[in-house]
């Protein structure tokens, strides 16, 4: 038994008896959405999993422990407290040999679903290469991790906050395949589109799980990034939505937000300035990327 884990009972059955099973992010939680959205959405994103056949393992990390399924008290731990770590690989370390608090991202979350046993990982948007990286060199660990663990990502896409171009060239290189979920689009988080076509495009949940099953027994790892398109009716127009990235964009090289705190600072501010819109778009977004992710986690099991 790996002694920096701690598996929920109900998770560590169901693993046990080969029962689907669907890792979820924190990062999401304590860094990505308000109080108290944040835990509402939480746990309605667990109750469609459960309601598609899955069992939810949310993970975060707790006095130095990862854990992998969260009681409620956790969960809503994380929704209030405004002092965890944003927690992404280079910081596992410290904040486990410190026994300190962490949100995860998808790269963490992704690793600690890996040594758990997980195979699906249902998250809003992944971290990817960002607008100006040619002079920042700010490329989200989430795409490293993809290219090296065994565990599949569902999300909405890439958010435009990030070069989607240059994010779809470094999965390409990194081996990732990207596949969108009954279009041909590529989706870009708030919109089912993004300019770019979809490398790939499968449009069940069992020939997604067929996908990843080959991908895995031919030797080859790494992630595979499935891009579910928001419900047609929550879409936000992505030229409203260019207006608001760019205003964060120069508001975060005005206060010179660097490093991990991009992401959250440029998450925080679209989401302030859309008032209820984007957040809306978020929620609905991430239950139907939960349904989906249970749907494959079923066929895959
Ligand atoms: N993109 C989103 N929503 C999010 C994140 C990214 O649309 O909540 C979070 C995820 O946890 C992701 C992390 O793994 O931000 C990426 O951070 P960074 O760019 O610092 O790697
Ligand atoms: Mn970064």
């Amino acid at each position: 038994m790996n002694p920096f884990l701690a598996i929920h009972p109900e998770v560590k059955e169901a693993l046990e008896k080969g029962r689907p099973v669907v890792a979820l992010e924190s990062t999401i939680i304590s860094h990505g959405m308000p109080y108290p959205q944040n835990i509402e959405t939480a746990k309605a994103v667990e109750e469609v999993i459960r309601a598609n056949g899955a069992i939810p393992a949310t993970i975060a990390i707790f006095e130095g422990k990862c854990y992998v399924g969260l009681t409620a008290e956790q969960l809503a731990f994380f929704g209030k407290a405004t002092d965890v770590w944003k927690v992404s690989l280079r910081d596992m370390p410290y904040v486990i040999s410190q026994k300190l608090y962490g949100a995860t991202t998808v790269a963490a979350t992704m690793r600690i679903a890996s040594m758990a046993g997980i195979k699906i990982f249902v998250t809003g948007g992944i971290g990817g290469v960002h607008r100006d990286a040619a002079n920042t060199m700010d490329i989200s660990a989430d795409l490293t991790e993809m290219a090296e663990t065994n565990v599949a990502v569902i999300s909405a896409g890439v958010k435009s906050i990030l070069d989607i171009g240059l994010t779809l060239e470094y999965l390409e290189t990194k081996g990732i395949p990207v596949v969108s979920f009954g279009q041909d689009a590529f989706p870009s988080f708030y919109s089912s589109t993004s300019g770019f076509p979809s490398p790939l495009r499968i449009d069940t949940p069992a020939e997604i799980a067929t996908l990843l099953k080959t991908k895995w027994q031919l030797g080859l790892n790494g992630s595979v990034l499935i891009a579910n398109p928001v419900p047609a009716n929550q879409q936000i127009d992505a030229a409203e939505i260019e207006v608001h990235i760019l205003e964060a964009l120069n508001a975060a090289k005005n206060e010179n937000i660097k490093g991990k705190e991009v992401t959250p600072f440029l998450l925080k501010y679209i989401s302030e300035h859309t008032h209820g819109e984007s957040l809306e778009a978020n929620i609905a977004l991430i239950k139907n990327n939960a349904k989906l992710g249970a749907e494959i986690a079923v066929a895959f099991a």
